[in-house]
């Protein structure tokens, strides 16, 4: 039986990967950190057939002991401070977590004997940033416009080196925005879904929203976490870039999700300039055919069946809601 090593099993990815993973009867481990993570306790109640395990990307120590104890066939890197806006405000901190925790986790790969183990980067389209060209492709420079993307860049760089100089099979997926029901409240499509539906059930009146005129290519996370299996079951270490190829603007996804419950959405959404970033990624596109052709992966859930998937749970959120 194959095992492999998550960490971010609390985020949106790690669930669903879990979840992949055990239906192909691997035996997951999942990483989680912090004292009393309330997300944890859900995971556990939800996910029985994890094991979950206590570790930091801050404490490389803790990175031996998981390893040691899970042995792992693959590790997925899914742990990161993964909000871009929160990066702004905690910059050290980001680049502790998420620029060197990466290269921690490589390095008690190699200390533990792990160098045969594969090992997933969770790289991301911010990474392009301020991008030179439209759609964005493997070969597309990097130019990111956040303390997250800088970060990003420089764990994508590191696990690139690892494979290079020590023949680790180790790449970055580079994967684009991918959403779901599960995606936390302070992105921006799950902020959306949940005011329009609380909105809906008369229990918020509006949201306040940053640039809606950003442009993002937008993907159901259940799809991309099977790019990443894919992408360490190739004969090669390969990058990929992982995204539908299909952009939409913020406001697209407000019009959308509130005329899901049948709203106006002009009538509900504060644009606030206080919710802008101090430097903005305008307009992010993949051209992922790489994957398309090499790895067969294609994404199976649009925009709109998207939109409505998390919109429908976020009037069933509101009912749990006294
Ligand atoms: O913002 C604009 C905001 O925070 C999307 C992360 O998973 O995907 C995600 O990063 C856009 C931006 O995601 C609000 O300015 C407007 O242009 O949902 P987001 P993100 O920054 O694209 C990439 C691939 C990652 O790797 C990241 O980890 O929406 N926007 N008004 C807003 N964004 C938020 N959060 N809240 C607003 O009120």
């Amino acid at each position: 039986m194959k095992s492999a090593l998550i960490t971010g099993i609390t985020g949106q990815d790690g669930p669903y990967l879990a979840e992949l993973l055990l239906g192909m009867g691997y035996n997951v481990y999942g990483v989680a950190r912090g004292q009393s993570n309330p997300r944890l306790q859900t995971l556990q109640e939800t996910h029985p057939d994890i094991h979950v395990l206590s570790a930091d990307l801050i404490d490389a120590s803790s990175l031996d002991r998981v390893i040691q104890e899970s042995a792992p066939d693959e590790v997925y890197n899914l742990a990161a401070i993964s909000f871009v806006q929160y990066s702004f405000a905690h910059p050290l901190l980001t680049a502790e977590v998420t620029g060197l925790g990466p290269l921690r986790l490589l390095e008690a790969l190699r200390r533990n004997g792990g160098s045969r183990t594969r090992f997933y980067q969770a790289s991301t389209s911010e990474m392009f940033g301020n991008a030179i060209e439209t759609p964005q492709s493997e070969r597309t420079a990097f130019r990111p416009r956040s303390p997250y993307g800088c970060a990003k860049v420089f764990a994508h760089h590191a696990t690139v080196n690892y494979r290079e100089a020590y023949s680790m099979f180790a790449v970055g997926g580079i994967l684009f925005n991918h959403e779901s029901p599960r995606r936390g409240i302070e992105f921006v499509t799950r902020k959306i879904s949940y005011h329009a539906a609380g909105i809906k059930m008369g229990r918020l009146r509006n949201v306040e929203l940053g640039n809606i005129e950003a442009q993002r290519d937008w993907g159901y996370a259940g799809d991309y976490v099977r790019a990443m299996h894919l992408m360490l079951q190739n004969d090669q270490p390969i990058d990929y870039v992982i995204g539908t190829g299909i952009t939409h603007s913020v406001r697209d996804f407000v019009e959308a999700a509130f005329s899901c419950v049948g709203l106006h959405w002009q009538d509900h959404v504060i644009v606030r300039d206080d919710h802008k970033r101090p430097a903005e990624v305008n307009l992010l596109c993949a051209d992922a055919s790489r994957a398309r052709s090499e790895l067969k992966w294609r994404p199976t859930v649009g925009f709109e069946q998207l939109v409505e998937m998390m919109v429908t749970n976020d009037l069933r959120t509101w009912q749990t809601i006294p």
